[in-house]
């Protein structure tokens, strides 16, 4: 069985996350999330969810792409993620580029082109634009 694992935050889950979802499934037949959570975001990547990690977590795990979503909880745990859990593959989006070549020690790495024009942030622009003119 060939595991594949990527993590994020994954907060308004948007068609974005999706098809980087899809496209990591398709590499293996296994896929892991770490969910970055709520004090994780906070913490190191100053990021407010809008969804709390419960909410965020129960997204994923109804995505028929999604076999296991864990906790994301410091930038550290990676390597023994993918020790613990036998993963093959490691995935993340071209916005990471380079940034996690150290795993190649440990697994093949894979970045993935991010699908424009979507964010969460634009999403949240969207909406106060949308409330400002009502
Ligand atoms: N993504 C994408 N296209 C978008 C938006 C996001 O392909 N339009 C991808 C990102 O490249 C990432 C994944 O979806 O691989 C999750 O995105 P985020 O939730 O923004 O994750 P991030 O905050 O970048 O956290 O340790 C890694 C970090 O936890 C990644």
């Amino acid at each position: 069985m060939k595991k594949i694992i990527t993590y994020g935050t994954f907060d308004l889950l948007h068609y974005g996350h999706i098809q980087l979802l899809k496209r990591a499934k398709a590499m293996g037949d296994y896929l892991i999330v770490g969910l970055s959570t709520d004090e994780f975001n906070w913490n190191e990547k100053q990021k407010e969810c809008y969804f709390n990690y419960d909410k965020r977590k129960m997204l994923l795990e109804s995505l028929r792409y999604v076999d296991l979503v864990i906790p994301e909880e410091n930038w550290e745990q990676k390597v023994n993620d993918i020790k613990e859990f036998r993963v093959d593959t490691f995935v993340m989006g071209d916005d990471w580029e380079g940034k996690f070549d150290y795993l190649k020690e440990f697994c093949e790495v894979v970045y993935l082109s991010r699908t424009p024009e979507i964010s969460t942030t634009q999403i949240k622009e969207m909406k106060k634009n949308e409330n400002k003119d009502k």
